[in-house]
């Protein structure tokens, strides 16, 4: 009785199909050759992304390809198309890899709203993504900020008074000046006092334990900051203790209705590093709009200034980052000598009418 001996192999063919074969040496082959094909193709990663317009979206889109056997097909072709807004992509096909997996970097097109990607393969059967696009104006100033932080307040339109209520648009606006003496040089200042007290929509948290409004510079937490803390509008400052990060979530003015903002900025005093200092805008869904970094300061007054405008209401939330150390009794800022701790507090938040969210 003859013995067969088989042998298999896997080898790689152009088109993204294996081919697997069996046979056996000498006069008795027996092939049996089964073909790979891409079968099947589905979203691994980068669907439902929020980006700008002509931006590229910070996550690639990311699919995943199966062949007939339910197995993941590496070396399979996947064709791009833009489907929708205008956009591209940064190559018109992308094969596979090892896992199945093939990826691509999407561009937003020209326009805010919605944008789709098809990725196909061979056979035809594909898959959509889909993004949206929004459009931003970045205001970002320091030296003398006072034009810049005007143009940003005409962006947003009037000044609204301090009142309970939706209005129908304009913005708000806090300097902190009006702040009674009972939250003043300590730590006492409620994080809901703009929604509260005096309401403007907004509701501050931070993972540090307070926040502290100052009329002095902040030199009774610790003398050595004298001169470093100037204001843009009165003598009152802003800033948490414990952490340089403020949360600001926006609500109808006066109620627990969440509510979305078309823009916010902020003025910084003494931002020395040019990194250290930036405000992340969030829609309702959480999603991170775009990130905007405040100017180091330039001159003997240190101020600086940014925010963004959107083209439409869609910020519910902004993380305000001053800096990269907070004020504290021991602590100083010493980038003026070289180093790299970064202390910067607040003047004043202007931002847009919050209006309820739908
Ligand atoms: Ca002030
Ligand atoms: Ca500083």
């Amino acid at each position: 009785m003859q013995q067969r001996s088989y042998a298999r192999w896997l080898a790689p063919v152009v088109g993204g199909a294996l081919l697997l074969s069996s046979g056996a040496c000498g006069d008795n082959n027996v092939v049996n050759a089964v073909v790979l094909t891409a079968t099947s193709i589905t979203v691994s990663t980068g669907d439902g992304q929020v980006g700008l317009v002509g931006q590229p979206l910070a996550q690639p889109i990311v699919v995943h390809v199966l062949d007939q056997n339910g197995a993941s097909l590496a070396n399979a072709v996947v064709t791009w198309t833009v489907a929708f807004g205008g956009g591209s992509v940064s190559a018109a096909t992308s094969q596979t890899d090892l896992n199945g997996n093939a990826s691509i970097n999407w561009t937003m097109g020209p326009a805010a709203g919605a944008d789709s990607l098809r990725g196909a393969i061979a056979n035809g059967a594909s898959v959509t993504v889909s993004a949206t696009a929004h459009t931003v104006q970045i205001t970002s100033a320091t030296g003398d900020i006072t034009i810049p932080v005007n143009n940003f307040r005409t962006l947003l339109g009037t000044l609204n008074a301090n009142v309970a209520g939706e209005q129908a648009g304009g913005r708000r606006e806090i300097n902190w000046d009006g702040v009674p003496a009972a939250f003043t040089n300590n730590d006492l200042l409620p994080g809901n006092f703009f929604n509260v007290n005096s309401p403007r929509g907004v509701v501050f948290t931070t993972p540090g334990s307070a926040f502290r409004i100052s009329d002095n510079g902040y030199v009774d937490v610790n003398a050595n900051y004298a001169g470093e803390f100037n204001f843009f509008s009165r003598a009152k400052l802003f800033t948490a203790r414990g952490s340089t990060v403020t949360d600001v979530q926006f609500f109808v003015a006066g109620s627990n209705t969440p509510a979305l903002v078309t823009g916010f900025g902020s003025v910084f005093a003494d931002v020395g590093l040019e990194t250290s200092t930036t405000i992340e805008y969030f829609d309702a869904a959480g999603h991170l709009l775009a990130t905007v970094k405040a100017p180091r300061r330039s001159d003997a007054a240190g101020l600086s200034f940014v925010g963004a405008v959107f083209e439409s209401p869609i910020v519910a939330r902004v993380r305000i980052t001053s800096g990269n150390t907070p004020i504290d009794a021991t602590v100083d800022d010493n980038v003026s000598a070289g180093g790299n701790r970064d202390i910067v507090v607040m003047d004043d938040f202007i931002y847009g009418e919050p209006h309820a969210a739908k």
